[in-house]
């Protein structure tokens, strides 16, 4: 007998466009060119909201905000597949999907300066907020998972995490749940070579992460998430099979986090340039247009049209978010509590009158 342990060692990635953009055809999914575009507008306007919030938080405008500049594919590829009826449990990096499940922009900036109000989730929208403690929305996800599986919905959930939030129990925890549960459930781990100023090499031992999945009996699948083709093959799959009562599938999204972690950090103080070099050749718009210029799917005129309405449409959503976004600091004394005690309305008449001093009043 061989006793030698199996060691599971790299799997392949899934790739149907390349950094030329050309597309394999036998692996690519049948999409009509009106898809087509809209995946490439809904990518566009995520990289514009992107640098617009960007620049709004470097000017005072807007909080601390997680940028997702080079995981447009990966974000958009793995909505795309669900209905209005599946559920999305995202991650903080997660806006440009959410924009393409129906929230608003202004709501987005709302939320990200800090308003309440920004929060929950849009009527009609079937998303989980957010949460920035890592992975643990993974397990509520699955939860709502196995109540589709229960009353008999045949209806999915996507959930997204990084690479880093794959070491968090919690997230192991979901993963045995919902195999063992056959729980309809899509989980997305975004890849994208960074917990903060971790690399994936501190991460894990096995250069994939989609080889834990298989641990589980989860059938698991490495994805280029820079690849919007290979994202929407990959998860069509996977929710066909959740809502086929097939159980959960695992795709780790091969990525890149070119930008910052958050706006409160730099990551020049634990990378290299060089590092992020090759990831501008790889980046998802350029191929994906590069595919739809040669098919004339987009002529290039078109691609700077869209680029320059995307930019119009986030102006729109910057406009309207300034309209809304009125500071009340009295709030910061009115949630605390359900009944006030004293001494806090005391502070909060002497805060309100010090701000009326200086003619700040809310
Ligand atoms: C439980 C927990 N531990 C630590 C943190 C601090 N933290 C915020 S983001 C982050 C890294 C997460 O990396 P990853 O899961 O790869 O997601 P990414 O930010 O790269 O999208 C950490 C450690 C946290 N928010 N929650
Ligand atoms: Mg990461």
């Amino acid at each position: 007998m061989d006793t030698k342990p199996v060691q599971l060692d790299n799997i392949d990635v899934l790739q149907v466009l390349n950094e030329e953009g050309m597309v394999d055809t036998t692996k690519a999914p049948p999409l009509t060119h009106d898809q087509l575009r809209r995946l490439y507008v809904a990518m566009v306007l995520t990289r514009k909201f992107d640098s617009r919030m960007l620049a709004m938080q470097r000017q005072g405008e807007m909080g601390t905000f997680a940028p997702n500049l080079g995981q447009e594919a990966t974000q958009i590829g793995q909505v795309f597949p669900l209905t209005a009826d599946d559920w999305f449990a995202p991650s903080y990096r997660s806006f440009g999907a959410q924009i393409w499940r129906g929230w608003s922009m202004e709501q987005l900036l709302l939320l990200w300066a800090g308003y309440h109000e920004g929060f929950p989730p849009p009527e009609g929208v079937n998303d989980l907020p957010f949460s920035i403690v890592i992975g643990s929305h993974v397990l509520p996800a699955v939860g709502v998972a196995m109540g589709m599986a229960q009353k008999k919905q045949q209806h999915c959930v996507t959930v997204n995490f990084g690479d880093g939030a794959m070491s968090q129990g919690a997230v192991n925890e979901a993963f045995n749940f919902a195999a063992v549960y056959k729980a309809p459930c899509v989980f997305v781990c975004e890849n994208n070579g960074w917990a903060i100023s971790t690399p994936l090499q501190r991460q894990a031992a096995t250069e994939s992460l989609a080889v834990r999945g298989i641990g589980f009996g989860i059938p698991s699948i490495r994805v280029d998430g820079n690849d919007i083709l290979a994202m929407v093959a990959a998860t069509t799959t996977a929710a066909e099979r959740a809502r086929a009562g097939q159980g959960p599938s695992l795709i780790e999204a091969v990525t890149y986090r070119m930008s910052l972690h958050t706006t409160a950090d730099d990551p020049t103080v634990y990378r290299q340039e060089e590092h992020v070099d090759p990831w501008h050749q790889r980046c998802p718009l350029l191929r994906f247009e590069r595919y739809l210029n040669r098919e004339s799917i987009l002529t290039e005129d078109e691609c700077r049209r869209i680029a320059d309405e995307c930019e119009q449409r986030v102006l729109e959503a910057r406009a309207k978010f300034r309209e809304m976004a009125k500071a009340r600091p009295e709030e910061i004394f009115d949630f605390v509590y359900h009944t006030m005690p004293p001494e806090l309305i005391e502070q909060k008449k002497d805060y309100l009158s010090r701000l009326a001093r200086k003619g700040l009043n809310p």
